[in-house]
């Protein structure tokens, strides 16, 4: 069988109706031919018959991933690719996950931004690491629409800097229309002299993160994406980067953002970037505005994510180049909606938690803590089910440490004191440099061990790491 691909034509209307548009123009809406190019990544094989189970075999191990034309680099893959397979389902499904672990470490994989149950989680406290050799059977119903990832919840910063990570997308029965639709899971990888992916560095790497090296979408370098004048194509965006932000600006271009990390926002907001700390997701719909035969370049804008750390300057990440044939009709703007009203914080006292770090040049060592201890000397935090829990994140450092907790959305409340104009549900967020964020959240089912942490990997491997205790 054909497998589908990441970017692949794609007939919602046909799949998944088209509710929730209105003014479609009544005209054949051909795609373009199906994307040959590097951008194609298998999508996950189902084995199930049931049309209400996603059953997918997937492993780790190790391959040659090549990264660009001519270069292959040693690499831990999930089922011999980079990203590992697409994973596509329908909210409601059940997905199983059959996976085995042929590296000589162990590991696990992390849902992120799935609700799983805690023993499903692949993270610390909530599961044992598969030893190499070693099984474990994922289950779990998917109860979110939305764009989400996997990858192991160990070595982070080594294992995801080697290739192991995906892109989960679970449809909801409304999906507004598209012409295209796909996946750009985006990643940096640093390159040493042998030319393979450089081991973890010098005291700088894990004070900034590993932010710099080759540019790459969906496991290649210099990636064009056609498009189709008149056009609507859909992107599912996942950053799997280290410590890369994205401030990603299509030039002459909107972004429709359709969706965050826990799915649709109440309505579709229309803006020129799209800012994506390491974790985040973005689904947005993008208008081909542009004439038959021009290019555009997908650039990822300058960002000072503070003293200390990297700033980054202007970079090419994905060329779009417009294909000859005449223009389609543009369609309406899409008007999917969605009740996502603010959680009340009234009567709750926020719990601070505080993020430092603290560099010691003698030793040559840089600890990041959390109420001033390193990970797992943390102290746990405890809620109680149905307790609606306010934090109030507290960055004593110069620096932005993106912020991601496992196993409920939250939202943003405030920034400084600043209110959140629009209720959106996330699980990852930027925490910037001298900052005091307050998020509001609620553990109404699911009780466990969940984690919570900085999503710069080379933070959460050197301490930025707490536990959330939820109790019955
Ligand atoms: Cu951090």
């Amino acid at each position: 069988m054909k497998p589908t691909t990441y970017f692949c034509i794609f007939a919602v209307a046909a799949l998944h109706g088209c509710g929730g548009d209105t003014g479609t123009p009544a005209v054949a809406r051909p795609g373009p031919d199906p994307w040959s190019s590097a951008l194609s990544v298998a999508r996950a094989t189902d084995l199930n018959p049931d049309p209400r189970v996603v059953e997918v075999n997937l492993d780790t191990r190790m391959g040659d991933w090549q990264i660009a034309p001519g270069q292959r680099v040693r690499a831990m893959m999930y089922n011999g690719g980079v990203p590992g397979p697409l994973i596509e389902a329908r909210v409601g499904d059940t997905l199983v996950v059959h996976f085995t672990n042929h590296l000589e470490e162990p590991t696990t994989i992390h849902w992120h931004g799935l609700r799983v149950p805690a023993d499903m989680d692949g993270a610390p406290r909530s599961q044992s690491p598969v030893p190499p050799g070693g099984s474990f059977e994922y289950r779990f119903t998917l109860t979110d629409a939305g764009t989400f990832w996997y990858h192991p919840h160990m070595n982070e910063a080594r294992q995801m800097e080697l290739g192991l990570y995906g892109a989960i997308v679970v449809h909801s029965p409304d999906e507004p229309t598209a012409d295209v639709e796909g996946t750009l899971v985006l990643d940096d990888v640093l390159l040493g002299d042998d030319g393979q992916i450089a081991p973890p560095g010098d005291l700088l790497e894990i004070h900034s993160g590993r932010d710099s090296g080759l540019q790459v979408i969906n496991g290649h370098a210099g990636q064009t994406l056609a498009m189709r004048a008149g056009q609507r194509q859909r992107w599912h965006i996942v950053n799997a980067g280290s410590a890369r932000f994205y401030r990603l600006a299509l030039a002459g271009h909107r972004f429709t953002v359709l969706g965050t990390d826990g799915g649709r926002l109440p309505t579709p907001r229309v803006v020129d970037e799209l800012f994506l700390v390491p974790g985040d997701r973005f689904d947005v719909m993008v208008d081909a505005v542009a004439a038959p035969g021009t290019r555009a370049m997908l650039s990822n804008l300058r960002y000072d994510r503070g003293h200390g750390a990297g700033v980054f300057s202007t970079q090419d990440v994905l060329q779009v180049a417009y294909t000859a044939d005449a223009a389609l009709p543009m369609l309406a703007a899409p008007t999917v909606t969605r009740d996502l009203p603010a959680l009340s914080t009234e009567g709750v006292t926020p719990r601070e938690v505080h993020f430092s770090e603290r560099v010691d040049k003698t030793t040559q060592t840089v600890t990041f803590m959390i109420d001033n201890a390193a990970w797992p000397d943390v102290p746990v935090a405890r809620a109680r089910l149905g307790q609606t829990q306010v934090w109030d994140l507290v960055n004593e450092s110069e620096m932005d440490h993106p912020f991601h907790l496992h196993g409920f959305y939250f939202q943003i409340v405030s920034r400084n004191g600043v209110a959140e104009p629009t209720p959106s549900w996330e699980d990852t967020a930027n925490l910037r440099g001298r900052e005091r964020m307050r998020i509001v959240f609620r553990p109404d089912d699911r009780p466990g061990s969940w984690m919570y942490h900085c999503h710069i990997l080379e933070h959460v491997d050197h301490g930025m790491m707490g536990e959330l205790m939820v109790e019955r």
